[in-house]
C-alpha cells in the first residue's frame, strides 16, 4: 500500500517535472529576466515574402506556432514576392504602432525610406531569412538567417569533388532564385567561387526560376533545349530543382543520372527524390526560424541588447543521409 502511495506521488511528480520543463523549452518561456514578464504584450508586425516554395511554407508555419507559443500577437502579411507589398505591409505596421516589426526581404535593396519611418517611428526591425544591403546599420537591430554564401559555396565544393577524377568539361545549368534576392545573389557567388579553381567547370547557362516549381521547369525545358550538352544542374532552391525534374523526365532524360542535381533547401519532397537518385546533393538551409525569432523579440522590447547577427546552423545531405533523415524530416 504504502510502495503505491510512494509510487504515485513520485509519478506525480515526474509529470510535474516534464510538464515544467516542455514549457520552457523551444522559445524564452514563462518569467523572463527583464523583469517585464513574458505576459504576451508584444504585437509583432510580420512581412513575408510569399507562399512559393515549400521552405517558405515550412518558415511561416513556424513563426505562427512560435508567436502563438510565446503569446505574441502576430500581424501577418504575404507580400505574393513583391517589394511594393511589402512596403506597403511596413507602414501599415508603423501606423498600427506594433511593438516590433520583422520581414524577410523579397530583394536585397530599395529599403532605406521606409525603413528609416520606422526608426523615425521608434519601431525596432528584425531581419529575418533574407538581409538588406543597406550602408547605414542603424535601420535594424539584427539580422537572422542562413548563410547564403556558404551554402552556395557547399553546392560547389561537392561539385568539385565529385567530378575530381573527371578530364573533360563539365557543363552546368544554373536556376537562380528571385532576382535580386539575397538568396539568388550569395548562392550564385559562394558556388562560383567554389568551382572557379577549375576551368573543366563551366555555367553554360543560368537563368532565374523565381524559387518556384512551375518556373524551375519552364526555365528547365528552355534549357533542354538551347543546351547540347549538360552535365549538371545547380538549383537556388529545392522547389525548382523538383520542377526542373519533371522537365528532365518529359525529355527522356534521367535526373540524377544524366544530369547530376545539386539544390538548397532540404525539403521532405527533395529528399523523397534523392532516396529515388534523382538529385544528388541537397544542401541544407533550415527555415525553422520562429522560436528564435520570437526570443529575440523579446529581448528588444525588453531593451536588451542583442547580436547584429545571428547563423543558422545547418548541414548537407548525401541521397544516404536524406533517405536516412526522410521518416522524421518535420519540413
Ligand atoms: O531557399 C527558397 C525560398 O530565403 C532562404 O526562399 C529563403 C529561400 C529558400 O523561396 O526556397
Amino acid at each position: 500500500m504504502n510502495k503505491r502511495v510512494a509510487a504515485a506521488v513520485v509519478a506525480g511528480a515526474m509529470i510535474a517535472a516534464l510538464s515544467a520543463c516542455s514549457s520552457g523549452a523551444g522559445s524564452s518561456g514563462g518569467t523572463s529576466s527583464d523583469g517585464k514578464g513574458s505576459d504576451g504584450k508584444i504585437t509583432m508586425g510580420f512581412s513575408q515574402v510569399g507562399a512559393e516554395s515549400g521552405w517558405r511554407t515550412a518558415n511561416t508555419k513556424s513563426v505562427q506556432e512560435a508567436a502563438k507559443k510565446a503569446g505574441v500577437t502576430l500581424k501577418f502579411s504575404d507580400a505574393q514576392q513583391k517589394q511594393e507589398n511589402q512596403i506597403k505591409a511596413i507602414r501599415s505596421f508603423i501606423q498600427q504602432k506594433v511593438d516590433v516589426i520583422a520581414f524577410s526581404p523579397v530583394v536585397e535593396s530599395g529599403w532605406d525610406t521606409v525603413l528609416k519611418e520606422a526608426k523615425a517611428a521608434k519601431i525596432p526591425v528584425i531581419l529575418t531569412d533574407r538581409a538588406v544591403d543597406s550602408k547605414d546599420e542603424s535601420l535594424y537591430v539584427t539580422f537572422l538567417g542562413s548563410d547564403f554564401v556558404e551554402e552556395g559555396k557547399k553546392a560547389g565544393d561537392w561539385l568539385v569533388k565529385d567530378y575530381a577524377a573527371a578530364t573533360g568539361e563539365v557543363n552546368i545549368v544554373q536556376l537562380e532564385g528571385t532576382t535580386g534576392s539575397a538568396p539568388a545573389n550569395d548562392r550564385k557567388s559562394g558556388f562560383a567561387d567554389a568551382i572557379k579553381g577549375d576551368p573543366k567547370f563551366k555555367v553554360v547557362a543560368s537563368q532565374t526560376g523565381d524559387f518556384t516549381r512551375a518556373k524551375g521547369k519552364e526555365v528547365m525545358q528552355a534549357f533542354l533545349k538551347s543546351q547540347p550538352k549538360i552535365d549538371v544542374l545547380y538549383a537556388h532552391n529545392d522547389d525548382m530543382a523538383l520542377g526542373a525534374i519533371q522537365a528532365i523526365e518529359e525529355a527522356g532524360k534521367k535526373p540524377g543520372k544524366d544530369i547530376k542535381i545539386v539544390s538548397v533547401d532540404g525539403v521532405k519532397d527533395a529528399f523523397t527524390a534523392m532516396s529515388q537518385g534523382k538529385i544528388n546533393f541537397d544542401v541544407e538551409c533550415n527555415p525553422l526560424l520562429g522560436d528564435q525569432l520570437m526570443e529575440l523579440a523579446k529581448k528588444v522590447k525588453a531593451g536588451e541588447t542583442v547580436e547584429r547577427r545571428i547563423k543558422t546552423v545547418e548541414g548537407t545531405f548525401t541521397p544516404e543521409q536524406a533517405t536516412a533523415a526522410l521518416p522524421t524530416r518535420q519540413y
